[in-house]
């Protein structure tokens, strides 16, 4: 008997922030379970895994990028594949945090949007005593961008899931928008890309579109 084709939604995830932060080491605690102590600068990884969202079989494809400046001009290319990002920083590194707009501006100008889905991520939380940022200027920074926030430790395995199945989400609330034209409110009133609620579930229509594979 032929096998038949499946069509799987693929997401395309992009991860990006400061040289340092641990943008490599959450992607691999998230695909290969285990913590990455060493410290060896990214040019560029991409990871695929199929994975189960709020009923969805998906494909995650993840591009871990260079957070050291001497890679910066290739950002904008790899920005134009993606239909979401973590913005990743460390609690132990305050310059960390203060880079983040320019990412955040970045992305906005080369997508020519106003808002676009993203994920702010705390990482090295396991670190408490060498913290430099607080939870509320997260918190804060999240508000402003209107994107979810999470502290998460990829040493841990804290909120690691959460980070990439909760962009996933935001993808989804974002692409709903976009076809009905009714974009989410904050309770201010404010248009937001969609909060970030770890207990809400996303549009879990299967994907049939342009960003489907067949495998
Ligand atoms: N304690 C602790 N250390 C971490 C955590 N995440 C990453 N690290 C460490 O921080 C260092 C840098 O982590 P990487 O994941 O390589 O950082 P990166 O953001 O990918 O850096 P670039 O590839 O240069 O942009 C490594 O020594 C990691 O082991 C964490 O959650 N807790
Ligand atoms: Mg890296």
């Amino acid at each position: 008997m032929a096998a038949r084709a499946q069509f799987l939604r693929e997401y395309k995830l992009v991860v990006v922030g400061g040289g340092g932060v641990g943008k490599s080491a959450l992607t691999i605690q998230f695909f290969n379970n285990h913590f990455v102590a060493g410290y060896d600068p990214t040019i560029e990884d991409s990871y695929r895994k199929r994975c189960v969202i709020d009923d969805e079989v998906a494909i995650l494809d993840v591009l871990d990028t260079a957070g050291q400046e001497e890679y910066r001009a290739m950002r904008a290319q790899y920005m134009l594949g993606a239909e979401g990002f973590l913005l990743v920083y460390s609690i132990t590194d305050r310059d960390s945090f203060d880079e983040l707009g320019t990412f955040y501006e970045e992305i906005l100008r080369v997508k020519d949007q106003d808002s676009f889905p993203m994920i702010l991520v705390a990482n090295k939380c396991d670190l408490e005593y060498e913290r430099q940022v607080s939870r509320n200027d997260g918190r804060d920074l999240a508000n402003r961008y209107g994107c979810g926030f999470l502290e998460a430790s990829a040493k841990e395995r804290i909120n690691v899931d959460e980070a990439y199945f909760g962009l996933v989400r935001e993808i989804k609330k974002y692409n709903k928008e976009q076809q009905t034209g009714r974009p989410s409110l904050a309770p201010n009133g404010r248009v937001i890309s969609g909060a970030y609620n770890p207990k809400a579930q996303g549009d879990d229509t299967p994907g049939c579109c342009a960003g489907c594979v067949v495998l």
